[in-house]
């Protein structure tokens, strides 16, 4: 899988180099690659925004340095273009399971306020938003969407760690963990997960990830 990253604030990405992501990157678990959008600028300022048409506060993404940094980085439209923005499809657990299924991910980072309506017409396949809130860019949204579909990508996560098992995987919230001392400060580990008999672990866990989801989070139930 490849992800293209196109921003105007390369250096976002660093944080790329860290972790269990950074880990997978250096054994090429998959690819990312970070395009300067400035480097498409025509402009001799390298410019890549300007005044909104109709007024109002802020500045707009100029196409042209976007259009060529699209195309440029994905000729034959090889990649499914995604940019991220509030007005997108919300990314849940679903979204990012189809997402995975891609070899290709262009992912667009829009700053100010946002880029020209053309682009999206001429070049993007799909928006997508994090959230119900406003960023200044779109550089933290692609992280997190890069981060939640690595985690599908074979060989990122350990052995010990899947994506079956864990919170949405069902669509119902994970259950309680805990892990030693079995006493900390007076409170215990439950005892059904020191006796060790699986049947009842998977039944208590199972009871309380309907129990949680149901306090915290009814409208998950509708899927199930
Ligand atoms: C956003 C979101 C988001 C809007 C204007 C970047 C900002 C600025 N992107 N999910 N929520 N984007 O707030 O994806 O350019």
């Amino acid at each position: 899988m490849n992800f293209s990253i196109l921003t105007i604030f390369p250096e976002y990405f660093d944080v790329l180099k860290s972790g269990l992501i950074g880990k997978a990157i250096e054994s090429h678990k998959f690819t990312v690659d970070i395009v300067n959008i400035r480097d498409f600028s025509q402009d001799k300022h390298l410019k890549t925004d300007d005044y909104p048409y109709g007024g109002g506060a802020g500045m707009v993404m100029t196409p042209d340095p976007l259009v060529r940094a699209i195309e440029g980085t994905d000729p034959e439209h090889k990649a499914k273009r995604i940019y991220l923005s509030p007005k997108g499809k919300t990314l849940n657990q679903n979204v990012v399971e189809s997402l995975a299924k891609e070899n290709n991910l262009l992912l667009v980072c829009g700053s100010y306020e946002g880029i020209d309506e053309r682009v999206i017409e001429l070049c993007i396949d799909e928006e997508i938003s994090i959230g119900d809130y406003v960023l200044t860019g779109g550089e933290l949204p692609a992280l997190v969407l890069l981060n939640t579909v690595a985690r599908y990508v074979d060989g990122v996560l350990g052995s010990s760690e899947s994506t079956s098992e864990e919170s949405f995987s069902n669509n119902l919230l994970e259950y309680p963990q805990y892990t030693r001392p079995a006493e900390y400060r007076g409170l215990k580990v439950p005892d059904v997960l020191l006796n060790g008999n699986h049947a009842e672990i998977n039944k208590w866990r199972q009871e309380q990830s309907l129990k949680i989801t149901k306090e915290r989070r009814p409208d998950l139930l509708k899927w199930i």
